[in-house]
């Protein structure tokens, strides 16, 4: 008998044709993107070198049983001079997208994920009003060639970590501490959304959904009573989760959430402050993220609205697989929840894949379901992979799983005898 009926009676059932995937982004996965301008800050080198070997990515995707995948396309690549688009890079594009659809996959395609061509960074980047007619016609030469394998679009990721990364924090190129730079950038980025939004429903009209990838966090003041800190709550709420969506209000088929952040305010004296209680309170990912799935709920119910939800990231940095099988039964056990309470989401996809580049902190966060060998790009499934995939397979949570809630997995005892090979790689 296959799983989902033996276990349907006793399993957390997510809505029909639910989208399970995972999610990379260009830069983070194919290698030797030359062109970027994070090549002269922090070169990704090979990364996964998943440039070539896509094939063998999307099928251990299909393997694990995925039923969408989310990926982006590098810019950098298309167009590594101004208007000198590169037929072969577009070309390999089109094969890659076509390969995925052969494999029955929803695909999920962002346009732009963080990195830059050198030539737009040199001129100001998205703080340069310019480069949002730049993007549109980066976007209006590549699109009609790559739409009819691509199944939803995501415009722009996380507008808000990038400038806060590269304006606030200066770790990010173009590495400047601005706030003329914030605004400057939010308001293109912004109007970038909006007319690729616009082209996209206007040329193809059987229109495929457009959304962002937003970063989203889980605000809370640590005293409940303090008018203070539910300031500070409501204000970064507002910047943070609200803010790039009111900018761009009616242009959104549906809300691609990225969910990673818990963060706690109290006052010390009249300023309210982040308060770190991780080390006493929480179990931590390998970096010092708080693992804290209620969240993802609270997020979820705050920005429910009229549009489908996908969770379009949501995912922990961990050599320690088993802290990952826990953070994927709690987490969507909280999306459970939240649909439960009316929230309608439609798809999850978990960050990420394979391990790949994590920015500015490089190559030792360990994000995927499936880990990678940087010498020789070798593909090992990690057994979390595998309690995904049983979760896939049931379109829902066993309650075989929620037992472990609080506990060590016990990847073999829970995991069926053909999971145990494929981990064994027979
Ligand atoms: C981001 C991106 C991803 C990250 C992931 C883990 O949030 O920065 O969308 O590129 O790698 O979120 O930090």
């Amino acid at each position: 008998m296959p799983p989902q009926e033996k276990h349907d009676h006793d399993t957390l059932k997510f809505p029909p044709d639910f989208l399970w995937g995972a999610a990379t982004s260009a830069y983070q996965v194919e290698g030797n993107n030359l062109n970027a301008d994070w090549e002269d800050f922090k070169s990704a080198g090979k990364a996964c070198d998943e440039y070539h070997l896509y094939e063998k990515d999307f099928c251990l995707a299909k393997q694990l049983n995925h039923n969408a995948h989310r990926l982006s396309i590098e810019w950098s690549r298309i167009e590594p001079e101004q208007g000198k688009f590169d037929p072969e890079e577009i070309e390999h594009y089109v094969k890659m997208l076509k390969y995925l659809k052969s494999l029955k996959m929803t695909v999920f395609l962002t346009l732009w994920h963080f990195t830059l061509p050198k030539w737009v960074a040199k001129l100001g980047g998205w703080e340069n009003r310019a480069t949002i007619k730049y993007f549109e016609e980066f976007v209006k030469r590549v699109v009609p060639e790559l739409a009819e394998y691509v199944d939803f679009w995501i415009t722009l990721n996380e507008p808000g970590v990038y400038i806060y990364e590269t304006y606030i924090r200066k770790e990010w190129p173009q590495l400047k501490k601005s706030f003329l730079g914030q605004i400057k950038t939010t308001l293109n980025l912004a109007s970038a959304h909006k007319r690729i939004y616009k082209f996209l429903h206007q040329s193809f009209p059987a229109g495929k959904p457009i959304g962002i990838a937003n970063n989203v966090l889980s605000f809370e003041s640590y005293h409940k009573h303090s008018i203070l800190e539910q300031a500070a709550v409501s204000l970064n709420d507002l910047a943070a989760n609200h803010l790039f969506y009111f900018l761009t209000k009616g242009t959104h088929d549906f809300l691609g959430i990225n969910y990673y952040f818990h963060v706690r305010f109290t006052t010390h004296g009249l300023v309210p402050k982040q308060v770190n209680l991780l080390q006493q309170t929480h179990d931590v990912s390998d970096l010092g993220w708080e693992i804290y799935p209620e969240g993802l709920f609270e997020v979820l119910t705050d920005l429910s609205d009229d549009i489908p939800i996908y969770i379009t990231e949501c995912g922990i940095a961990s050599t320690n697989d088993d802290r990952r099988n826990r953070f994927l039964i709690a987490y969507l056990q909280e999306v459970f929840r939240a649909i439960r309470a009316g929230v309608n989401v439609r798809g999850f996809f978990y960050w990420s894949l394979i391990d790949n580049f994590e920015w500015h902190r490089g190559f030792d966060p360990r994000f995927g379901l499936i880990e990678v060998d940087y010498t020789t790009q070798e593909r090992k499934i990690r057994p979390s992979a595998l309690v995904y995939t049983d979760i896939i397979q049931h379109n829902g949570i066993p309650h075989s799983l929620l037992r472990f809630l609080g506990h060590t997995v016990d990847a073999e005892e829970v995991l069926e005898k053909r999971y145990k090979e494929i981990i064994k790689g027979k």
